[in-house]
């Protein structure tokens, strides 16, 4: 059985390409795991945010490894499974974007909800001895007035939140009919310089960057009113691991316990750069959704008090890092209040693999825990 055999800890990610995906790589690699990742083909490269990380299989050193698959193949799933027999399993594989989701509604029930039971029913039957982690979203909660917590009625406002509330309730499933340690991690949303370019905070940044560069004159968004609770990623994928190392599992709500329109979000965005959001921004119906998630806001005190996890980054000071970052990427000089705000958060293990963000090729890490 594995586990018993191996000194080295193994894990499986699903969805390794993404944001989330990447850091948990690192900060697992930086722990001593080795790490196998589930990627899709594609016809071009998607492995942009875990290049930095990667070494040929050949080298002694390498300790990421990759295996093509799809969260909806079973047949790919079950054979990555066991192949790799993880101890732990992240699965974090998800068509993540709610707006998406109405225009897509039957693929991400199937990516985002059935995948989940096609790795829980994998590692059921291979009879792996695998801690299984489920990619839950404070989506789930929709209607529910904040703050949030685990004890929250979930009320979905989309397609993918429906979808995560049945791969919510079928790792629940999993736990209490077959006994296999799989937890829930219910995470507000999380935003870093690798978040992805149509999620509102980074289509933001990018374009407080651009706007500053010359090269983009408008910003076009939807509900401005709309409230979140936004923390820093990297301060997340530890909780990921936290709840992992838990022995009895359970759910977790993992968030700031803040929260900011977008509207303020935009205004300490522009601010950081001496502009004022009103100057730039328009507003467009094409980004409004036919549901609406109107206030988000977590309840973490059971994260805090049970696996010790406390986010330290909130969002203007979130804002400052991914405008920096951004900034770089333009060939500009941004104010670089960013670095200074990690260090002094304790997180200054976090280094974007971007050579003129940070002067160096690649990622250095300490260990995060
Ligand atoms: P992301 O950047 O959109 O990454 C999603 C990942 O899933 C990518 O690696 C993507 O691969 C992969 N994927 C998509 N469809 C797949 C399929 N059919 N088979 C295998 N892999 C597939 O998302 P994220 O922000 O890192 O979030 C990670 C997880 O946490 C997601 O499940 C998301 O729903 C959940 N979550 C996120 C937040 C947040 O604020 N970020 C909050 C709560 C929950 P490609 O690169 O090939 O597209
Ligand atoms: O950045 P968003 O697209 O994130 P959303 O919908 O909250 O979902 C993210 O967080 C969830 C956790 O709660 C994750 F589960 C999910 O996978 C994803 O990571 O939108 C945030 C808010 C929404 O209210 C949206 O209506 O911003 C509003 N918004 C306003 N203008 C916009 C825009 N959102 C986007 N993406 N683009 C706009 O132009």
């Amino acid at each position: 059985m594995n586990g018993a055999k191996r000194m080295t800890k193994v894990a499986l990610i699903t969805g390794i390409t993404g944001q989330d995906g990447s850091y948990l790589a690192e900060c697992l690699l930086s722990l001593g795991y080795e790490v196998h990742g589930m990627i899709r083909k594609a016809s071009t490269f998607n492995t942009a945010r875990i290049d930095h990380l990667y070494k040929d299989p050949h080298d002694p050193e390498a300790k990421l490894f990759l295996h093509y698959g799809d969260i909806t193949d079973s047949a790919s799933v079950t054979r990555i499974l066991e192949d790799v027999e993880p101890d732990e399993a992240y699965n974090l594989a998800a068509q993540s974007h709610v707006r998406v989701s109405f225009d897509m509604p039957v693929y991400t029930g199937q990516v985002s909800g059935i995948g989940t039971a096609c790795m829980l029913e994998s590692i059921r039957k291979s009879d792996i001895n695998t801690r299984f982690y489920q990619a839950s979203s404070s989506e789930m909660f929709g209607f529910s007035p904040p703050p949030q917590n685990e004890q929250t009625r979930f009320h979905p406002r989309s397609p993918y939140a429906a979808a995560k509330i049945y791969a919510y309730w079928i790792t629940v499933n999993y736990r209490e009919a077959y006994g296999l340690h799989a937890s829930n991690g219910i995470l507000f949303n999380h935003e870093s310089p690798r978040r992805g370019e149509t999620f509102v905070t980074r289509k933001i940044t990018r374009a407080v960057a651009r706007i500053v560069a010359g090269t983009q004159d408008k910003l076009y968004l939807g509900n401005l009113k709309a409230k979140r609770d936004w923390g820093y990623a990297p301060e997340y994928v530890v909780g990921m691991v936290h709840i992992l190392k838990h022995n009895t599992p359970d759910d977790f709500v993992l968030g700031t316990g803040t929260s900011n329109s977008v509207e303020e979000f935009l205004r300490f965005s522009f601010e950081y750069v001496g502009l004022d959001w009103n100057d730039y921004v328009e507003i467009d119906s094409r980004y409004l959704r036919p549901a609406e998630v109107e206030n988000l806001q977590a309840d973490p005190s059971k994260a805090r008090s049970t696996i010790g996890w406390n986010p330290k980054v909130l969002a203007p000071e979130l804002a400052k890092v991914m405008i920096d970052c951004d900034m770089f990427r333009c060939g500009l000089k941004p104010p670089d209040e960013g670095r200074e705000i990690l260090t002094r958060c304790g997180l200054d293990w976090v280094v974007e693999p971007i050579k003129e963000f940070t002067g160096q090729e690649v990622t250095t890490w300490r260990n995060p825990t």
